[in-house]
């Protein structure tokens, strides 16, 4: 109990940093369009991927206690599912699905984190949907149990980007099960491609359980063996890594107590890995926590993003400073030269002589002053457009990208800072953004270690 308060004001905190003081500038410099929290205010989110019948459905089916989501060999179900808890069903009743929504609402309820997945477009909106499950599973979580990966489908079949959704879906869950069969140990590339891409790479490993499940369908154990093999040797293909990942293995005792011609193989093998499935219960049920982890990386990776745009903008504001500080010293020193040389020059060489010497010298200063003034307002815009163009050509050039993380957020901000200069054409307080810069770089150098302290002291909460 003392830990789920802990964890439940940790969680507020961090929700409130962003809200407080990471959204009203995303949305002010325009790195985002929603605000921020929009994607990270609901619950903790597990999100289930997997070919098709690799046992999805089923696995989820197991963790809730009934048979909530249709199963079956072939690819039966073809929608994403999002199963919430349903606080208001009573809780001594059956576990059942006590009330469905479409897509429809889904992505335009407020009070849902889907409204990023409304560009995906029609098509996705009718496989889209919610069930809403009295399951005690679901009490700190949801599930989102996701069409598997069928090769010979392409995106112009399915109508929407399925790469892409798996990508911000992914984005938005904070534990993501890759499921795997002994049939099809090898087909992951597409989901893999779509996590590599979205995932933030320090927090791929910590967010990803990779799980082979159906073990029971491996002749004997050298089979199961050769299998593990096949899968540890594709995904280090497809990392990159020579390191294997945890592979859980598993499988569904419901379904082999239910099929009789299961019985043929010598299974006794996996009575020890009898306890996989309860392991990986355990492990899903750690999505709050991993929720918190989730929180605290999205404050400090958008605090870094956050913090380097300002940063960037700083310096072009300073440059327009020092060039608009160069611009008029040069205006003031062309225009006096003008006017004196012009007045000494009337003088000297007594030009207009019913004129005396000091009006001819007021001319001077006369001509001084408005050369001053054309060089203050038509040329100035001018200059300024030429010197806005020249930064915009060359904006890598505003700050130092030192190191890869520098280059990555860069990479992720470069546009914005862009855009946000080309139509402000400078125009934007220094001072104010200084100000802003130096709350942004307390939330991610004070901030992000308080969060990181909290979160080892929670570890050592029982
Ligand atoms: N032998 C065996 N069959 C399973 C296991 N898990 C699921 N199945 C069967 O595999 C088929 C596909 O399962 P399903 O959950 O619908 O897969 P999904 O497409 O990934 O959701 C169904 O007929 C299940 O009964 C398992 O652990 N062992
Ligand atoms: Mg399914």
């Amino acid at each position: 109990m003392y830990r789920e308060n802990f964890m439940n004001s940790l969680r507020e905190e961090l929700l409130s940093i962003v809200k407080d003081k990471l959204t009203p500038l995303a949305l002010s410099y325009g790195y985002s369009e929603v605000p921020l929290e929009t994607n990270i205010k609901w619950r903790p989110q597990v999100l289930v991927l997997g070919n098709y019948s690799s046992g999805k459905s089923t696995l989820i089916n197991e963790f809730l206690g009934a048979d909530i989501q249709d199963t079956g060999q072939a690819p039966t179900d073809d929608s994403f599912t999002i199963i919430t808890y349903d606080e208001s069903a009573p809780a001594n009743s059956s576990i059942h699905v006590t009330e469905e929504r479409d897509g429809k609402f889904l992505l335009n309820d407020p009070e849902y984190p889907f409204e990023t997945l409304k560009k995906h477009g029609q098509r996705f909106t009718s496989h889209f949907r919610l069930k809403k499950v009295n399951s005690p599973f679901l009490k700190n979580l949801s599930i989102i149990d996701t069409p598997g990966m069928v090769d010979s489908i392409t995106e112009r079949d399915r109508g929407y980007n399925y790469q892409e959704v798996i990508g911000d879906l992914a984005q938005i869950a904070d534990l993501v099960l890759v499921l795997f069969d002994p049939h099809k140990a090898g087909t992951i590339r597409e989901a893999h491609i779509s996590l590599r891409d979205t995932l933030p790479s320090r927090t791929f490993e910590d967010r990803v359980l990779f799980v082979l499940n159906r073990i029971d369908e491996c002749d004997s154990l050298i089979d199961l063996l050769r299998v593990y093999g096949t899968l540890c040797w594709n995904l280090s293909q497809i990392t990159g890594r020579k390191d294997i990942p945890m592979i859980h293995l598993t499988y569904s005792s419901n379904v082999i107590t239910n099929s009789s011609n299961k019985f043929d193989h010598n299974r006794s093998h996996l009575s020890y890995l009898e306890n996989q499935r309860d392991e990986l219960k355990k492990a899903v049920l750690q999505a709050p926590r991993y929720r918190l982890d989730h929180l605290a990386t999205f404050v400090e990776t958008h605090g870094e993003r956050i913090s380097h745009l300002l940063e960037a903008l700083i310096s072009y504001r300073k440059q327009l400073r020092l060039f608009r500080i160069k611009y008029t010293l040069t205006g003031i020193f062309i225009s006096l030269i003008i006017g004196n040389a012009v007045g000494f020059g009337m003088i000297i060489t007594d030009k207009l002589p019913n004129i005396d010497q000091y009006a001819r010298f007021g001319g001077g200063g006369i001509l001084a002053l408005v050369i001053l003034f054309l060089w203050m307002t038509v040329i100035k815009k001018y200059s300024t457009a030429i010197f806005n163009r020249k930064r915009l050509s060359d904006l890598d050039k505003l700050t130092p990208l030192e190191n890869q993380t520098r280059r990555d957020s860069w990479q992720a901000i470069r546009n914005v800072a862009y855009e946000y200069i080309k139509k402000t054409s400078g125009k934007f307080s220094l001072k104010k953004i200084r100000r802003e810069y130096q709350v942004v770089c307390s939330v991610c150098e004070r901030g992000s270690k308080e969060i990181r302290e909290a979160l080892n002291e929670l570890s050592n909460i029982r």
